[in-house]
């Protein structure tokens, strides 16, 4: 849904609501909105966990690239493609080798291991559930494994966990009612966590922290006004490097808790959407990995039907849905 605005800077209020009244009238017929990469890697993701029913990074690698081939035309990250010719080329070999070569060796900061990861997390949060829901450690190495092929640079995978860590934590949430500072101070926690011993000088990513975005998430939910849209794009960040929309996608989620000024609209799932791509710049991904921070929290029931009229294949995607749910159901956990 938020594909038709992706790279776009400014995105005007009745522009926006115009597009999403159009999506709600059942009286107007107008082609699905194609997917981009986002949703064609996030199936793929779901897929191979699957037929696999664990992670298995050289058939999620194949399926990524065959995927691609298929159809490469689906707004992909500019040095993705490099990563599948590769492994192509090497008959899949070393599932980890290409990407970690990318950018010169230091390996991809995009987000395109968070945008796909919310099967991942689903997984995860399902099968290693052994009655122990403190311990994140099983959701994190996983997460972790199934970022690397694509997104080596720790700003990369470390985006897919802290998306993954905010899926999984919705899961665990009150439905009607939870604390959203609680939610961004526990994330902080983990990332914290995560984050001792980086280095603040570190030549690689200069100290870059998600602890910091997050720490600004809090101080926009903490302020009576909404922050305007020049301070999140300008500090929180809505770009294509995971450290500039997960965070984004994770405050979109939590300040559609409330009533927004700028979206007034009672379906708390249409608000969070709206916002996300209200605030420009990478509108598909931030909007996506929102909704499946809200879906997690809220389930498929609050999806305004309209919305998956509107979007291709939502019916295999929810046939999907399920199968993984199967796939995925609580053994001890292995790891
Ligand atoms: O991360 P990725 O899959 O891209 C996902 C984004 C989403 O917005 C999708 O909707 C799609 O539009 O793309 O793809 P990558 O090519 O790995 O990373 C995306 C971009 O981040 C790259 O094309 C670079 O511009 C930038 N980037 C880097 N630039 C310099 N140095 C990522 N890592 C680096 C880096 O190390
Ligand atoms: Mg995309
Ligand atoms: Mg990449
Ligand atoms: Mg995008």
């Amino acid at each position: 849904m938020g594909s038709p605005f992706e790279g776009e800077a400014h995105i005007g209020r009745t522009h926006l609501s115009n597009y999403f009244n159009q999506i709600l009238d059942p009286s107007i017929k107008v082609p699905f909105k194609p997917y981009t990469d986002d949703t064609a890697m996030t199936k793929q993701s779901a897929i191979s966990l699957i037929e696999n029913k664990s992670f298995n990074a050289q058939d999620m690698v194949k399926k990524f690239a065959n995927e691609y081939f298929h159809n490469p035309k689906r707004g992909y990250g500019s040095a993705i493609g490099d990563i599948f010719f590769n492994l192509r080329r090497t008959n899949y070999a070393d599932p980890y080798g290409p990407a970690s070569m990318q950018f010169k060796g230091l390996g991809s900061y995009g987000n395109g291991a968070a945008m796909r990861v919310a099967p991942v997390a689903l997984f995860a949060y399902h099968h290693c559930s052994d009655g122990d829901n403190h311990d994140v450690t099983p959701i994190v190495n996983l997460v972790t494994d199934a970022s690397k092929v694509t997104h080596s640079n720790k700003l990369g995978y470390r985006g897919a966990i802290l998306q993954a860590l905010a899926i999984r934590l919705a899961l665990l949430l009150d439905k009607d009612d939870f604390d959203t500072i609680s939610f961004a101070n526990e994330l902080i926690q983990y990332m914290t966590q995560m984050e001792v011993g980086d280095d603040p000088d570190d030549p690689i990513d200069g100290g870059k922290s998600f602890v910091t975005k997050l720490e600004l998430v809090k101080q926009y939910l903490n302020s009576t006004e909404e922050p305007h849209i020049e301070e999140i794009q300008n500090k929180l960040g809505v770009h294509v490097s995971a450290l500039d929309s997960v965070p984004t996608a994770i405050y979109c989620f939590l300040a559609a808790q409330k009533p927004l000024e700028s979206v007034p609209v009672d379906c708390k799932f249409h608000r969070c959407i709206h916002y996300a791509i209200s605030l420009g710049g990478d509108t598909d991904t931030i909007a996506s990995m929102a909704g499946a921070i809200i879906g997690a929290h809220m389930g498929d029931e609050v999806i305004p039907n309209q919305f998956l009229v509107h979007c291709e294949h939502s019916e295999d995607i929810r046939k999907i849905a399920d199968d993984l749910y199967e796939a995925s159901k609580p053994t001890k956990c292995e790891r």
